[in-house]
């Protein structure tokens, strides 16, 4: 695609999720022109992707939306404590017109190449329907929008439907009556299984490993709850904006090992009771000191043995090759308990390999499972996969594969030295996955509109992090993580689940208010460690 015939703009944002469509008014408040080029048909990015059954939030919805724009806050009503996908998608659409965002959106778009030319402080952005030419370039791709089918030799010889959760047909899909084989036992896995077994004539579920779970206890909205939140939104935003996990919730800060047993179980039973991700808040030392870590995870294998009938496959859900919360932690609606429903067996992979998929369905050591229905919850190329799918060349042709051979190389998250004027939206090197996404994705998107500002005020035409910035921020997350017990667990925070993938831990676990801080401060003091030019 030649330079003259690409259409110019200011910023070319990639994806239309909540990361993009943020993006896009902010830069519209600053005055600059931009356009969003997204793969899918409409904005969304994860919900309108994931529309497997079962699927919703983890982060009370509360919590997990905008809070950019006081009237949307209070004028949107959230029908469930934890919201499922259809609702979660019908908001992104709702501030997408409320703020008239699509105009400035292509959908069925997808970027497949950004090149920087130096000598014109331009971004050549290449799609599959034509070029665009921009100043900046904002990656919103996305932590997890790369779906990832398992490699497992067979995989294409089978006759009967496939579905991945992360790339759920749009039409609806009805399991009656049929036989269904569940690969993985990952959230989607854990949300999807129980709506399945309810419908289906029979499920097999295929566990390689097991996972920790904590029932959601989801309800319809409670008044007085919502209220509570509507009636201080802001100074409840802005506690919440601090918290480690950008998820306000009480987090004791005694250690587990502070309690007698008594009050431990009571703790934690306490937590179970009320349900979701703030189990992992029972006690502060949960992810940094495995004795306290195990009596968690034992708490939690307990439960999994009370729900579950049968012996033999209680023990087999119960995780035991990872410490609790290392791994992200599930939240679930009956999850456990649908093991004793009569139509769903576990096959537990470990005991008896998979061998491979077959035209019929699925074979293991323990033989053969005859299917009509294949669902893959096998989870994401995290992190990285989505940027590693475009073929981006920064500064002297540096290809950012290149670049981040042994593992992704960023300062803060939001860029990577040698790829000016480049930002990435939650990206690796940044609190990211670790927390309430809607709060680190407001964090960004107001730190690169101030950035810009910042930029336009001092006339400087390039942005980009200077190499030794670069690495002591790599430097600095590899060992923060390595105080932390998240790089005992084989995830996908570790690039784990991608064969060939370097085994960094991805995102950065100082904290989000920790990290909103430092990134305050980078931007109070004039940007150190940036450099920040007229031209390239
Ligand atoms: P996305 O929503 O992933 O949007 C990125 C968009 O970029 C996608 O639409 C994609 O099509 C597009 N894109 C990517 N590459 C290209 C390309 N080359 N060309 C064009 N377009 C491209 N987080 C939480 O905090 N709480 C939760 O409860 C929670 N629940 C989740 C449940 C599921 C099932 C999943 C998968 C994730 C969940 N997450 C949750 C994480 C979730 O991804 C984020 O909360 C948030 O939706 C991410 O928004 P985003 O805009 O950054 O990225
Ligand atoms: O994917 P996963 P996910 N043979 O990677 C198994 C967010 N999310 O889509 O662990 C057999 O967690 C794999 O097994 P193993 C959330 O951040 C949130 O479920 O590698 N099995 C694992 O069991 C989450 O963490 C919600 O041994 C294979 C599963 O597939 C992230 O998205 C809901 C296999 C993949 O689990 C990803 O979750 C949904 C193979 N060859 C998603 N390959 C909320 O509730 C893979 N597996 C908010």
């Amino acid at each position: 695609m030649s330079t003259s015939a690409a259409r110019p703009v200011d910023v070319v944002v990639v994806g239309a999720g909540f990361a993009g469509l943020y993006m896009l008014h902010r830069l519209r408040g600053l005055g600059l022109s931009a356009v969003v080029l997204e793969r899918a048909g409409d904005v969304g990015g994860t919900w309108w992707w994931n529309r497997y059954p079962g699927a919703r939030c983890d982060v009370e919805s509360m919590q997990y939306s905008y809070s950019f724009d006081p009237a949307l806050q209070q004028d949107w009503h959230w029908s469930e404590r934890f919201a499922g996908q259809p609702e979660i998608l019908a908001y992104a659409g709702h501030v997408a017109d409320r703020f008239d965002l699509r105009r400035d959106i292509r959908f069925e778009t997808s970027v497949t190449a950004a090149r920087f030319d130096a000598g014109r402080g331009r971004w050549l952005v290449e799609t599959d329907a034509g070029a665009w030419e921009a100043r900046f370039c904002v990656m919103a791709t996305g932590c997890l929008s790369t779906a990832k089918l398992p490699e497992i030799p067979g995989i294409e010889s089978f006759a009967g439907r496939r579905f991945h959760t992360g790339h759920w047909p749009h039409h609806p899909v009805t399991f009656a009556g049929r036989r269904v084989g569940v690969i993985g036992t990952g959230s989607s896995a854990i949300q999807a299984i129980p709506v399945i077994a309810a419908e289906a004539a029979r499920v097999t579920v295929f566990q390689r490993t097991p996972n920790f779970s904590i029932p959601s206890r989801n309800k319809p909205m409670d008044g007085d709850y919502e209220g509570w939140w509507k009636r201080d939104y802001g100074a409840h935003r802005r506690r919440a904006r601090m918290m480690r996990t950008g998820i306000l919730y009480e987090i004791n800060d005694k250690g587990a090992m502070e309690v007698d047993p008594a009050e431990r179980e009571a703790i934690y039973r306490r937590r179970w009771e009320a349900g979701g991700t703030s189990f992992m808040g029972a006690f502060a030392d949960l992810i940094t000191s495995q004795d306290s870590n195990d009596t968690a995870a034992e708490f939690v294998r307990g439960r999994i043995r009370e729900i579950v009938a049968d012996p033999a496959t209680a023990e087999a859900l119960a995780p035991k090759d990872h410490p609790i919360g290392t791994k992200r932690i599930c939240v679930d609606t009956d999850y456990f308990a649908t093991y004793n429903r009569p139509n769903v067996t576990l096959v537990n992979l470990r005991a008896h390999p998979l061998a491979g998929i077959t035209e019929a369905g699925v074979r293991t050591g323990a033989g053969e499972v005859t299917c009509d229905d294949l669902v893959f919850a096998t989870g994401f190329d995290a992190m990285t996969g989505a940027l590693a799918a475009i073929d981006i060349a920064g500064r002297d042709g540096l290809l950012l594969a290149e670049a981040w051979r042994d593992g992704p190389r960023t300062h803060l998250g939001l860029m990577s030295a040698g790829f000016p004027n480049m930002f990435f939206i939650t990206g690796p090197g940044s609190p990211s996955v670790l927390s309430n996404m809607m709060v680190s994705i407001e964090q960004h998107v107001d730190w690169i509109a101030g950035a810009l500002g910042a930029m336009a005020a001092r006339q400087a035409g390039v942005i980009e992090p200077t190499a030794a910035a670069q690495e002591e921020w790599v430097r600095h997350g590899m060992e923060v993580a390595n105080r932390t017990l998240y790089p005992r667990a084989a995830s996908w925070y570790m690039g784990a689940n991608v064969p060939g993938k370097p085994r960094v831990f991805l995102p950065y676990i100082g904290g989000v208010g920790v990290y909103r801080e430092i990134c305050d401060k980078v931007a109070a003091e004039g940007y150190p460690g940036f450099s920040l030019s007229r031209a390239a």
